[in-house]
């Protein structure tokens, strides 16, 4: 299933792959805090929002007529003393930040029955953004468009465990509607698998925020994101290699974020030139057009992957 028209591209400015760094921070005064420290207080954190709400699973289990399938968060007590809490409902996974272990909490209230998409594949979804405290910093209930590894690395992990759903129908008024067959899902992350220090430019978002992120998983696709600079202010031109972003994964992890084959500081898929030998990518992949990537000194390391290698001519 493809969309086949043209829907609600909203840009999603708040992501960045480099927002964690923090080399970058020049004429802001935000003092840059010990990772492991801020883990642990973030982690307290959001162990005392699991341990005091639940989500309404009991909805999900069996859906009222008029049901909207949206995951809602509150707290336990009064006629609510009984729920389960989320501490008692979530899946954990530890994921590492500045080589410091950080748990990411998630929920799968409904896990879709199509396909997940895999890091590097670029999602539609509807999500949305809040603060533990509930206050919402980003609501995009329309389609919206963006790369599993464009996202912060705690909904990129949330983004990767949601199926899609079969497909949907076209209103009158334009607006989709969704099989109720999709991944739903949210995630409970440190701030160090949010912005950290680093909020986006321009966003309310204070630093060191643990952040909770729900989103609907509605379809995904191939891209092929590699770009080239082409001027002196750092001016870049997309300049695909013909390799989509989530098969440039040399070490085969699963995560193309960490291959940069000629240590350039752009990853594989997005480096136009994979070995840095001044050849593009795409001219090396597979030059004699036969269907099989080339590997002209024999060495096992295919041409775009070897720098020892370029086909002279190009
Ligand atoms: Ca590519
Ligand atoms: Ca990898
Ligand atoms: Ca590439
Ligand atoms: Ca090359």
């Amino acid at each position: 299933m493809k969309l086949n028209f043209i829907f609600i591209l909203v840009v999603v400015i708040f992501f960045t792959i480099s927002c964690n760094n923090d080399d970058d921070d020049a004429g802001d005064t935000i003092e840059v805090r010990d990772v492991a420290e801020v883990e642990a207080e973030d982690d307290a954190e959001l162990q005392l929002y699991l341990q005091t709400h639940f989500y309404n699973y009991e909805e999900f289990q069996n859906p009222p007529a008029d049901f909207d399938y949206k995951i809602v968060f509150d707290t336990i007590a009064g006629v609510n003393a009984d729920k389960i809490p989320l501490i008692e409902q979530v899946q954990e996974e530890i994921i590492n930040f500045q080589d410091v272990p950080h748990t990411l909490y998630y929920i799968i209230a409904r896990e879709g029955v199509g396909e997940n998409p895999v890091y590097g594949h670029e999602v539609i979804t509807k999500y949305q953004g809040s603060y533990i405290g509930g206050e919402i910093f980003n609501d995009l209930n329309v389609e919206t468009k963006f790369s599993t590894t464009g996202v912060v690395y705690g909904f990129g992990a949330l983004l990767v465990k949601l199926k899609t759903g079969t497909s949907f129908t076209e209103n009158i008024n334009g607006t989709l509607e969704w099989n109720q067959d999709y991944g739903i899902g949210a995630a409970f992350m440190p701030s160090g698998l949010g912005y950290f220090n680093s909020p986006p430019l321009g966003s309310s978002i204070p630093s060191y925020s643990p952040l909770i992120f729900k989103v609907d998983m509605l379809e995904f696709n191939e891209i092929d994101e590699d770009y080239t600079i082409i001027n002196a202010q750092g001016g870049t031109a997309s300049t695909p290699d013909g390799i989509p972003s989530h098969l440039e994964d040399v070490d085969g992890d699963g995560d193309p974020r960490n291959d940069d084959t000629d240590g350039d500081g752009i990853p594989n898929y997005l480096d136009a030139d994979d070995d840095g030998d001044g050849v593009l990518t795409k001219a090396e992949y597979d030059y004699d057009e036969d269907g099989v990537v080339d590997d002209s000194d024999g060495d096992g390391v295919p041409d775009y992957l070897d720098p020892d290698s370029r086909i002279e001519g190009n």
